[in-house]
């Protein structure tokens, strides 16, 4: 079905600026910027606030309006024809790893706003209206679980669970929504969305070494959080002999090489072990306790359970011999996503239709996508990052892929909004 504007040109055959798309992602790339290129706003900091100002000014000097729900997700919406209908709805996150890049979930906020942006170059007013969306906290990185802005909007955490995550200092998600002035009044979720589509560099390397410009994401991996505490005594590192410690640090360096073990052992696992920290770290006392994270993925949920008894048994056997306590939590359990059909369908004719080199693809990150599938049909857009390398100060991307997973969207979104 043709999409005219109001000139009568066919919508689907015009570009996204790119210029302006680059631009975008650089002018936000100085907000936390870091010495060797990368970014840092983690969640709710001053510099994620700062990123949140600077998108919302430029939303609305996009014509938006700005609604902040309950748990901080910012939602700009272009108004269409019918405003009774459903918003097509765009986004991702502006949070980062610690020391993350200029594009992990930038850029599929910022390829929204250059959508917006072309559709008001061109004058075209869609039947629906379409929304772009900056979800909170989606890293996980400085209070876990990850993507708990979206999750609340699915429903899959209570919106208690979601404002009292805490960080490392027992700051929590409410607090500093409301110290950055974005604790919003809208209820978080239970409206209807038509559809979502989310554009995300790859993070990975298969793009990239098959020469492909879009990835057609078909769902994404299951993932496992896990925070572990392992507790012995502590000791005199000179008056306490081998077969009289209860170390804490030697037992958890035995859990650290099980846990990898158990990555390279199963075909298709990742396993991770990100964060260590150790009590009392002081170089001539054994430790008595030290706390672990084991990051656990696979895309077959019954393999993932495997993997997850597997960690617990071995975990457990090895504080059993070396006389340790053990306590397990997990932090986060999602199973392995499949998307719509219907919106995985629109995202390859758009790739196929602009003639960009693409395949399917399975998520091996996380994304808001993953959550918002639950309540709305929903899809992502891949482009290539150099040499996969994504969580990173060094992550880029290509300014011509970039444009290219943008138009993509744009056609996407077009076609979504006449549905
Ligand atoms: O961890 C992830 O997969 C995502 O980058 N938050
Ligand atoms: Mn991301
Ligand atoms: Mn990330």
């Amino acid at each position: 079905m043709a999409v005219m504007n109001y000139r009568g040109e066919e919508m689907r055959n015009l570009s996204v600026d790119g210029a302006r798309l680059w631009k975008s992602l650089m002018d936000m790339a100085e907000i936390g910027a870091t010495p060797k290129g990368g970014s840092r706003r983690l969640a709710l900091s001053d510099s994620d606030r700062q990123g949140r100002d600077l998108f919302v000014r430029w939303c609305r000097e996009a014509g938006c309006s700005i609604r902040v729900d309950r748990m901080g997700n910012i939602f700009a919406r272009r108004p269409g024809k019918d405003e009774s209908r459903p918003p097509v709805m765009m986004g991702s996150h502006l949070d980062t790893q610690p020391s993350g890049g200029k594009f992990d979930g930038v850029y599929g906020v910022l390829a929204g706003l250059e959508v917006i942006r072309t559709l008001n170059d061109h004058g075209y007013e869609s039947d629906s209206p379409v929304e772009l969306a900056v979800w909170t906290n989606e890293e996980g990185a400085r209070f876990a679980p990850s993507m708990i802005g979206s999750g609340v909007f699915a429903g899959t955490y209570s919106i208690e669970k979601g404002l009292a995550c805490a960080d490392v200092d027992g700051t929590t998600i409410g607090e500093e929504l409301r110290r950055i002035g974005y604790a919003g009044d809208d209820p978080c979720g239970g409206r209807p969305i038509r559809a979502f589509f989310e554009a995300h560099i790859e993070q990975g390397p298969i793009l990239e070494a098959e020469g492909k410009t879009i990835g057609v994401v078909t769902g994404a991996q299951g993932l496992r959080w896990y925070d572990v505490t392992v507790g012995g005594m502590d000791s005199h590192a000179g008056t306490t002999p081998m077969d009289r410690r209860r170390d804490a640090m030697a037992g958890a360096a035995r859990m650290l090489v099980a846990a990898e073990r158990i990555g390279k052992t199963t075909p298709g696992a990742v396993t991770t072990v990100g964060m260590l920290r150790v009590v009392p770290s002081s170089r001539n006392v054994v430790p008595g306790e030290v706390f672990f994270t084991v990051d656990a993925r696979h895309p077959d949920g019954d393999t993932l359970a495997a993997m997850d008894a597997a960690l617990r048994g071995s975990f457990a056997e090895i504080a059993q011999q070396a006389d340790l306590k053990l306590a397990i939590e997990t932090v986060t359990d999602t199973a392995p996503v499949v998307f719509d059909e219907g919106c995985v369908d629109a995202v390859r004719q758009a790739a196929e239709g602009s003639g960009y080199p693409c395949r399917d693809i399975v998520s091996g990150a996380g994304h808001d996508a993953c959550f918002i599938n639950e309540v709305a049909p929903t899809a992502m857009i891949f482009v290539p990052c150099k040499d996969g390398i994504s969580h990173n100060e060094i992550e880029s991307a290509a300014p011509d892929d970039l444009t290219a997973g943008c138009n993509v969207l744009l056609r996407v979104v077009l076609t979504a909004a006449e549905w």
